[in-house]
């Protein structure tokens, strides 16, 4: 679980995506779309060019939902409560997809703060993510 310098190195980081929260999301479906093409299977109706205005709403979309999350980080589960719902009953994503799109942030996180990206920092992003993952996987059956 989150230690409590997890918790201040993941605030501090997200304090740093959250002014351009749009770009860092999109760059980062665009990098799964691009290394993971199976993960494009899941948007057969948006136009997934780079820099599309889908795919903007889209990235936009998901890095609020990890805003949320910084700020509910005691409580994610029911933060995200919906959106697992959405995942597991709609969506039906399978779930290796969500360790696609959880690397594929943090290399977009690792070219943009460099120097904040120590390992450490990165253990504690990596560990957040794969709570938000959890929680977004937790209701399927
Ligand atoms: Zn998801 C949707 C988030 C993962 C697929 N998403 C969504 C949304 C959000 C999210 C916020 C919106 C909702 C509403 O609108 O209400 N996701 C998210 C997150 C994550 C995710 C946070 C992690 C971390 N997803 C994912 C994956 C996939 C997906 C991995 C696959 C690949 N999503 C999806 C889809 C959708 C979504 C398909 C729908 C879209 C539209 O719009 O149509």
């Amino acid at each position: 679980s989150l230690t409590k310098s997890d918790k201040a190195s993941i605030a501090n980081i997200w304090s740093k995506i959250a002014p351009q929260a749009e770009a860092l999301g999109t760059e980062t479906l665009e990098r799964l779309f691009l290394t993971f093409p199976q993960t494009k299977t899941y948007f057969p109706h948006f136009d997934l060019s780079p820099g599309s205005d889908q795919l903007k709403a889209h990235g936009s979309k998901v890095m609020g939902a990890i805003g949320d999350a910084v700020k509910n980080i005691d409580n994610v589960g029911s933060a995200l409560s919906k959106l697992s719902e959405l995942h597991a009953y709609n969506l039906r994503v399978d779930p290796v997809n969500f360790k696609f799109l959880n690397h594929c942030m943090l290399v977009t996180l690792a070219v943009h703060f460099p120097n904040d990206l120590t390992a450490e920092t990165h253990a504690a992003w990596d560990k957040f993510l794969a709570l938000v993952t959890a929680v977004l996987t937790e209701k399927y059956r």
